[in-house]
């Protein structure tokens, strides 16, 4: 079997504490591989620029890792990907900046990075690339010669065309998207509109099967959405430290019901319209008031950029606004805790959660609506209340969905989650946990790769 590689920005190597989903998707990829190579960032930086990866061993994989000089840190990581790309992928050219110069640190990034991973690189490997970090990579390992299959996946929504087109480097991503073999998206929304880009603004044929001739390459667009392994959570949600997780919060909560939040601090996943919401729950239905508790869990991230550190402070208006209108003596609505937890103990507090609450306003996938789901007690599940901008609303159609943005509508929402018989809760949670059963983690990363193989591939192969 053909070697795997694969580029993602950051990677599991021992010492990490980027435990996500990602993450631990990928490390099973390669070890049902039978071993293989992760290249990524180290998370170091340094004030020279600094050449060369680290290779360390670990089991079967071999990670090979690249510092960042702070120039590259600032106009790669920070600039372009996160202050460019990341808001326009989510519908946010409010919050974008385009910025020549974050584009040329982001693409000399990509050409030095494409560099390495080459000098690693031998005949028959199979390269996968992940994310928004890396549109650039595969067009470089093409210029340092590499002629074998290399696919892509991308993890964040993949906005119309009329969005997209707002990068004014659309046109060197294209180019440079153009260079990967096989295209992943999250969803089939995703894939329409990388399609509808590549025809409208840059003459993209249709071949069929998802195929598209362009840029004179031929390269293949399809949706293969990311899954958990839902046994792995069951088991964190039943393990003793989930349990005992559970049972303190319990304590805290007494009798209450409990209405639960588990996200990355991000502006694209709807924590002020969520807050919003629970506040207008508790406006509407004055019975709720002292009988149920909202936790939000939002570890803040990319504290370097400003429109995070905006959404932080309005998160703590919001939330202290809404407590000091109705916390009593003994309760306190919103419970809000800006810091991250063992995978362990978020399992064991979305098996608590009478209510999971996954509003985000624009998502690739989200992972922690597959999560919840898998983490239910199968004789008294809760209630999923999804947002329909989530990728995982395109399976999870068996949840409560609403639009994030209509905050009476979400409070209603919730009200009926928190009120639903438990035969309706029993029936919905059957067709959501089928969901997230048939389409695992497992499959995810066996059909990308069954289809990377089945490419017509590359002359070298
Ligand atoms: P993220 O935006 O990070 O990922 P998501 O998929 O929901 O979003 O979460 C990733 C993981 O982080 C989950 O496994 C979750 O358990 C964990 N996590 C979240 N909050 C946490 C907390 N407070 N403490 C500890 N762990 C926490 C990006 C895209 C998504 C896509 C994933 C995978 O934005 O749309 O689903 O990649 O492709």
């Amino acid at each position: 079997m053909a070697r795997l590689v694969i580029a993602s920005n950051r990677t599991a190597a021992p010492g990490e504490s980027t435990a996500g989903g990602l993450a631990v998707a990928l490390r099973e990829a390669l070890t049902e591989r039978g071993g293989g190579l992760w290249f990524g960032w180290s998370g170091e930086t340094h004030d020279s620029e600094s050449r060369g990866v680290r290779l360390i061993s670990e089991g079967n994989i071999d990670y090979a890792l690249a510092d960042l000089s702070e120039r590259e840190y600032e106009g790669y990581y920070l600039g372009y990907a996160n202050r460019s790309l990341w808001p326009v992928c989510h519908y946010r050219i409010d919050l974008a900046r385009f910025d020549d110069e974050a584009f040329e640190t982001y693409a000399q990034v990509n050409r030095r990075f494409g560099g390495l991973i080459h000098g690693l690189l031998r005949p028959g490997d199979r390269v996968w690339v992940h994310d928004y970090h890396f549109f650039l990579l595969g067009q470089e390992l093409r210029n340092a010669g590499w002629r074998g299959r290399i696919g892509f996946f991308h993890h964040i929504p993949f906005p119309a065309p009329e969005v997209f087109t707002a990068l004014p480097q659309h046109h060197r991503l294209a180019r440079g998207l153009a260079d990967f073999d096989l295209l992943g998206f999250q969803t089939q929304r995703d894939t329409r509109n990388f399609t509808r880009y590549m025809v409208e603004h840059h003459g993209a044929h249709h071949l069929g099967d998802g195929r598209l001739a362009v840029f004179d390459r031929t390269i293949e667009a399809r949706a293969f959405p990311i899954g958990i392994d839902p046994a792995e959570i069951v088991a964190f949600a039943t393990s003793e430290s989930g349990r005992n997780d559970a049972d303190r919060l319990s304590r805290m909560l007494a009798d209450r019901a409990l209405v639960l939040g588990v996200d990355r601090m991000d502006y694209s996943k709807g924590l002020l319209q969520r807050i919003q919401a629970f506040g207008s729950l508790l406006d509407e239905h004055q019975d709720l008031r002292g009988h149920v508790t909202f936790v939000q869990i939002a570890p803040p991230s990319r504290e370097g950029l400003y429109a995070y550190q905006e959404l932080r402070e309005e998160l703590d208006r919001l939330s202290g606004r809404i407590n000091s209108n109705y916390s009593d003596l003994d309760w306190t609505p919103i419970r809000y805790l800006a810091r991250g937890y063992p995978r362990e103990t978020l399992a064991g507090l979305y098996r608590k959660a009478r209510v999971g609450l996954v509003t985000p306003l624009y998502d690739g996938m989200n992972l922690v609506a597959k999560e919840y789901v898998a983490a239910q007690d199968p004789e008294d599940p809760g209630v999923l209340v999804l947002s329909e901008f989530a990728g995982a609303a395109e399976q999870l159609s068996a949840a409560l969905i609403v639009n994030p943005y209509d905050i009476p509508t979400m409070a209603e929402a919730i009200h009926r989650g928190l009120t639903m018989p438990l035969e309706e809760r029993r029936e919905r949670w059957q067709e959501l946990n089928r969901a997230v059963t048939e389409n695992d983690i497992a499959r995810w990363r066996r059909d990308f790769l069954a289809a990377l193989d089945a490419h017509p591939g590359s002359e070298d192969d």
